[in-house]
């Protein structure tokens, strides 16, 4: 086992739905440490940096369109394993298909608007923990 750290996005969806509480609970009684939290807003340009890897597919602007939409809540957790546990707890892409147990699966429908983002490898952790919480 290996303490790592990993970024969480609690997107507009969820936000405006007041379902942050809830969500950044299911990290604390997993066991992970909130290193930072911070209510951020994405402006076009933050939100076309975070989401760089998607900029040739054709869902991209309809992405930095509803990321930017709406006031987001930024975590960084750490615990035993972090990217790939937390990326357990999210669930599958597109709600719909979401298990049952996590986040996705149970908060949500969508596919764009599918309430939170999480980091999939500690590189992406690094380049979007920049975006949002700076390179210090
Ligand atoms: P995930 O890592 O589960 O967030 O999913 P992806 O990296 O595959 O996709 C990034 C975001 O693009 C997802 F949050 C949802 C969105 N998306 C679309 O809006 N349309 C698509 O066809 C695929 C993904």
């Amino acid at each position: 086992m290996v303490i790592q750290k990993t970024l969480v996005v609690i997107k507009p969806d969820a936000v405006k739905r007041r379902l942050v509480g809830q969500i950044v609970t299911r990290f604390e009684e997993k066991g992970f440490q909130l290193l930072e939290l911070r209510l951020y807003l994405f402006s076009k340009e933050t939100a076309e940096a975070f989401y760089d890897v998607h900029r040739e597919r054709d869902f991209f602007r309809e992405l930095v369109s509803f990321i930017s939409s709406g006031k987001t809540v930024a975590c960084i957790l750490e615990g035993n394993d972090a990217v790939n546990v937390v990326r357990i707890m999210i669930g599958q892409t597109r709600s719909y298909e979401a298990s049952p147990g996590t986040i996705r699966g149970d908060f949500g429908l969508g596919l764009t608007d599918n309430i939170i983002h999480a980091s999939d490898t500690h590189e992406s952790f690094i380049k979007e923990s920049n975006v949002i919480f700076g390179s210090s």
